[in-house]
């Protein structure tokens, strides 16, 4: 296998179409292979010389025997054995004990201590987010919330970041993973991505996760562009892994950009650039990910959204949410992070949301939008017209993209999340695959909240 160069990024047609044994006018093909073979069996040398090294390389190499990582429970309900998160040094206190020690001691009439953890998740959900509600949703409006919540304790997350700002998301609330810019170079849109270990934060409460993500993210960043377009997508894998990338819902004309290895090609080898070529026909809400021991490199991170404008008739809509769920790494997650720390959606009464559900996990999840019908408009990036039907709950297999726009025309905090419960909530409150819908009265309510969490 003949590493690509950053400097002349080869399409993997050259590579997959050669004789691997006689690759013509390659001549350094051979020699690349020597060397390739020649750094592995350094690195099993070193693995059998170094300490920590060997840790990470045995790691890397161990067969694939994934555990089941579904086990991602309320703050302070232990991980049972063998979950593959990391064990805290210290344990991770209980959300009650997190509050303000007489927010914790005081435990209302008729409330157990699981219903003061309850509230405080929903504390930490929205932070700070809630003074700067009061402006917006009038004073009896936010009495009640602040009833709710019981505003009055003057408990410490008045004055916190939400918890989906507190583990490093870019936040924009409404584009949340923003897209990558290409290069255009002869024509073509050159998109550029690292493969590499990523410390991720699924909770700021949790230990960190062993992540893989693209450029350092998970999801990796969008890739957007308009159907018709010549893309090249050049992936540099940084792993101790090979891995390779499907374009999720693609039809190529040319099978060897497919992404399967030993099917379309070969496995990039650590170390390794390695580009994508292909003219974009199939639009909408698409996917890629990893195709190379997926079960562990999607569940750990590998996935994002790849996107196609339409030539004609593209969705219409005001605000757009891409939702990414998994299951595996570290739980139950939306874009990577599981409740407090999703990412709400923000919109203004009377503006249309368009969501695009893209389940890369191993099951069904059922997203139910509470106070809202969902319009279904597209499935698997194909246009429904006619056929478009209206829900409350979506059932999302997965490795299918559903695209619902929701006209937001009543204000309010509206939960939207998983009606699998054991998925969402337990005995100390929600986790895992749930985030709100908040609608406020006016456009200039959302800049004015997004300015308020950036200051
Ligand atoms: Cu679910």
């Amino acid at each position: 296998m003949k590493p690509v160069s950053e400097a002349a990024p080869r399409p993997a047609t050259d590579q997959s179409t050669s004789d691997p044994a006689e690759p013509a006018g390659d001549s350094g093909w051979r020699n690349a292979v020597m060397s390739e073979l020649s750094r592995r069996h350094f690195l099993r040398g070193a693995a059998l010389t170094g300490g920590g090294f060997l840790a990470t390389t045995l790691a890397a190499c161990a067969p694939a025997t994934p555990t089941p990582r579904w086990t991602y429970g309320p703050i302070g309900v232990p991980e049972p054995a063998g979950s593959p998160t990391p064990a805290p040094a210290t344990p991770v206190p209980s959300a009650a004990a997190s509050a303000t020690p007489a927010a914790s001691a005081a435990i209302p009439p008729g409330f157990s201590a699981s219903d003061v953890d309850a509230r405080q998740v929903v504390r930490r959900y929205l932070g700070n987010l809630v003074p700067a509600l009061e402006g917006i949703f009038g004073a009896t409006t936010f009495g009640k919330l602040g009833e709710i919540l019981a505003v009055a304790d003057g408990y410490p997350e008045l004055s916190q970041k939400p918890a989906f700002m507190q583990v490093g998301q870019q936040l924009t609330l409404t584009d949340l993973l923003a897209p990558l810019t290409p290069e255009i170079v002869d024509g073509v849109k050159v998109y550029r991505l690292t493969i590499e270990e990523v410390s991720l934060k699924i909770d700021e409460l949790r230990p960190p996760v062993e992540a893989l993500g693209y450029n350092g993210q998970v999801p990796g960043p969008t890739i957007r562009a308009n159907e018709g377009d010549r893309l090249r997508v050049i992936f540099t894998n940084k792993l101790k892994e090979a891995t390779t990338v499907h374009f999720h819902g693609v039809e190529f004309d040319d099978f060897f950009q497919d992404g399967v290895p030993f099917v379309t090609q070969l496995p990039i080898v650590p170390g390794e650039t390695y580009a994508y070529e292909f003219t974009v026909k199939s639009t909408g809400s698409l996917m890629y990910h990893s195709h190379h021991n997926a079960t562990d490199q999607v569940g750990r991170g590998l996935l994002g959204a790849f996107i196609v404008e339409p030539k004609d008739n593209p969705i219409q809509y005001d605000r757009e949410y891409i939702w990414v769920s998994n299951d595996v790494l570290g739980g139950f997650t939306i874009n990577g992070c599981g409740f407090p720390a999703t990412v709400p959606i923000l919109a203004a009464v009377g503006e249309r949301v368009l969501v695009r559900f893209m389940n890369e996990g191993v099951m069904m999840h059922p997203f139910h939008s509470h106070g809202f019908v969902m319009n279904v408009v597209a499935r698997d990036g194909r246009p429904l017209g006619s056929a478009a039907f209206e829900c409350d709950t979506l059932g999302v297999n997965p490795g299918e993209r559903w695209d619902a726009v929701i006209t937001a025309d009543r204000p309010g905090v509206w939960a939207f999340h998983c009606h699998i419960l054991p998925h969402v909530e337990g005995p100390s409150g929600m986790f895992g695959m749930v985030t709100t819908l908040i609608v406020v009265p006016e456009k200039a309510h959302v800049d004015a909240i997004v300015g308020a969490l950036l200051a």
